[in-house]
Order: structure tokens, then C-alpha cells, then sequence
């Protein structure tokens, strides 16, 4: 266990990257910017599944460069890289033989970013790890969705399309993408990024999950799986917890404006300085700071955030310890 952790406990510093078809409508739908985290748009606007799934077709993010992301994380003084593989929006943004919903199939792209930022992190030396969402999935039948808005208990679906079962959902997609994820990238993933586990799942359905980590044994995976499982690492969120987690690993994840996808009219980013005296204080009390970038839909990643990225490499460089 700790030798699976020791790099992890040395990283101090990773990129989250947040990408996905909510790039696209960032933040507008239908002519009004929705509130909230652009990630959310489909829920937080109740966007029917098939307007919805009708964005892959116009996703074609040609100004994507693995080489260019895996640079800038290093620039940066970054150790390793998180990316969403599938958002609760249920698109796969990797080649899946499990659902066609997928940027390989369902696209003009037809490439496979995880495949590419494989590729490049093996060749600068940066370790690669996949957020998936394992309990929402807002255009599958049967997966979960958190209340937003006037949604209705006890699924808060607001598309018949999204109703199902969700242990059916887990067994047909969920767990069949883990395995793709989890075998298609070489040595990577070394990290199972999970998130917001709802009631759906049990501690007989994470058992299953559990059962598929475990033949992986360097894999670390996070405290958001659910079905009382507690995971290798605690993920503050926002936030850096006074004490830190004695005895925990942890990694504090944060946005460097509002948003974690990318959102055209959030111009609110943190200062430079912020952001180093965030890194500073996770390190002193010996967490992770998981610091997120929010790529638009040709694939780039907005200017603000690559130069603050490239102030606190330049800091580092300086004052910075290896
Ligand atoms: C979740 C996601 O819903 C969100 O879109 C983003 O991916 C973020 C990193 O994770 O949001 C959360 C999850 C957990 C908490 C808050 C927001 N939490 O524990 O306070």
C-alpha cells in the first residue's frame, strides 16, 4: 500500500482537467446563461437527452494537443494529470467499444485524447489518471441524478429517457468502461478519480467495482466511490482542511475561476498569488493541490489559465524544491 502511494505522497501538485461536450454550449443554452458549474449545464437547464447527445456530432476540438497539455502541466511544476473520461453527462471522451456515445464514435474527431495524453505523459514523465462517473449519468437509462431545480423525487430525472435500473446501468456500462479505462492505456491510469456516489449505491453493487480495482494493484482511487468504501485518498473539495487528514492521504481539488468545465463568460480567476499560497499551504499540512483546467470546444485551454499556470512554474523555479 504505501509503496502504491509513495509517489503520490511526493506529487504535491497535479492538473485536473474538467473537458467535455459541455465545452460546446459553455454555459449558454438557448440564448440565457444557465447559473452554476458549466459541467452541469444539461441538469442544471433540464436539457432533454436527445438535444443533448446531439452535441457529439458538432464536437470536433481539432485545437486539442496532448503534447501542448502535458507541457504545460510540467511548465507548471505539475507531477500528474487527472481528466474526466466521462462526466455525469455519460459521454466518453475515449474510444469505447460500450457505448457509442463516445468522442472516437460519435464525433468528427474520431481520436482518443486519453490515448494521446497516454502517449505524452509517458514521454515527459507525468502520471495520468481518469475521473469517472460512476453513479450519474444523466442520457444513460438507469443512471443517477443529483436535484437541481424543480426535478422530482426519487430519481430527479427530467427525461424518460433517463429511467431504468440502476444496478442494470453499473453491470451494462459503468463497470464495462472501468475495464476499458483500466486496460487500453498501457500503465496508466494510475489513478480512479469517482465522484458523487448517491444512495444507488450499495455496498453489494461497490463490491463489484471494488472487485475490478483490486486486480490492479498499483491503482489509487479516490474516497467518492460510495457504498461506505473509503478509498486511498480524501478529496476536499474547494477548500484546505485546517489539520489536514492525519493519517489520510488527501488531495484538495479547486477551480481557478467558477467552473470546472469551461464556461466563455467566467472571467473569475484567482490571482496568481492565490493560487501559490494555496499550493503552499496543502504542502505544509502534506496534501495534493489537484488544480483544474477547463479546455473549451476546439480543445484549448483559455488563456488565463496557462498564464497563471506558467507564473507558478516560473515561482517554482525559483523557490521551489526539485
Ligand atoms: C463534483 C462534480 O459534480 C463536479 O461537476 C466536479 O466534477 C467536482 C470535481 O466534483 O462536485 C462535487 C463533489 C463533491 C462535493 C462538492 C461538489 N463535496 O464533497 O463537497
Amino acid at each position: 500500500k504505501d509503496a502504491r502511494l509513495a509517489w503520490f505522497r511526493e506529487a504535491r501538485f497535479g492538473m485536473f482537467i474538467h473537458w467535455g461536450l459541455y465545452s460546446i454550449p459553455a454555459g449558454t443554452w438557448d440564448g440565457k446563461q444557465v447559473p452554476g458549474i458549466g459541467e452541469w449545464i444539461m441538469n442544471n437547464a433540464s436539457i432533454p437527452v436527445a438535444d443533448y447527445k446531439a452535441l457529439a456530432p458538432q464536437f470536433n476540438p481539432t485545437g486539442f494537443s496532448a503534447h501542448d497539455i502535458v507541457a504545460l502541466a510540467k511548465a507548471a511544476g505539475m507531477k500528474y494529470i487527472v481528466i474526466t473520461a466521462k462526466h455525469h453527462d455519460g459521454f466518453a471522451m475515449f474510444d469505447s467499444r460500450v457505448d457509442p456515445f463516445n468522442i472516437v464514435t460519435g464525433t468528427p474527431f474520431h481520436r482518443d485524447p486519453l490515448k494521446e495524453l497516454a502517449e505524452e505523459c509517458r514521454k515527459q514523465g507525468v502520471k495520468l489518471g481518469f475521473y469517472y462517473s460512476q453513479d450519474q449519468d444523466w442520457t444513460a437509462p438507469g443512471g443517477a441524478a443529483l436535484k437541481t431545480g424543480d426535478h422530482q423525487p426519487p430519481t430527479y430525472h427530467w427525461d424518460k429517457a433517463q429511467d431504468g435500473d440502476y444496478a442494470t446501468y453499473l453491470r451494462t456500462k459503468a463497470i464495462p468502461q472501468l475495464k476499458e479505462l483500466l486496460s487500453n492505456y498501457g500503465d496508466y491510469p494510475v489513478i480512479i478519480w469517482f465522484d458523487t456516489p448517491t444512495k444507488d449505491m450499495t455496498p453489494e453493487l461497490a463490491s463489484e467495482v471494488v472487485a475490478l480495482l483490486n486486480k490492479y494493484p498499483k491503482l489509487i482511487w479516490n474516497n467518492r466511490l460510495g457504498g461506505t468504501y473509503k478509498g486511498d485518498t480524501e478529496t476536499p473539495e474547494q477548500y484546505i482542511p485546517a489539520q489536514g487528514y492525519p493519517g489520510r492521504d488527501w488531495e484538495s481539488c479547486m477551480t481557478m475561476n467558477d467552473t470546472w468545465g469551461y464556461k466563455s463568460f467566467d472571467t473569475n480567476f484567482k490571482s496568481t498569488e492565490t493560487i501559490l499560497r494555496n499550493l503552499i499551504d496543502i504542502a505544509s499540512k502534506g496534501g495534493n493541490y489537484l488544480l483544474n483546467i477547463g479546455p473549451d470546444s476546439h480543445g484549448i485551454v483559455p488563456a488565463p489559465e496557462v498564464e497563471r499556470l506558467h507564473q507558478v512554474g516560473k515561482w517554482l523555479d525559483v523557490n521551489g524544491e526539485a
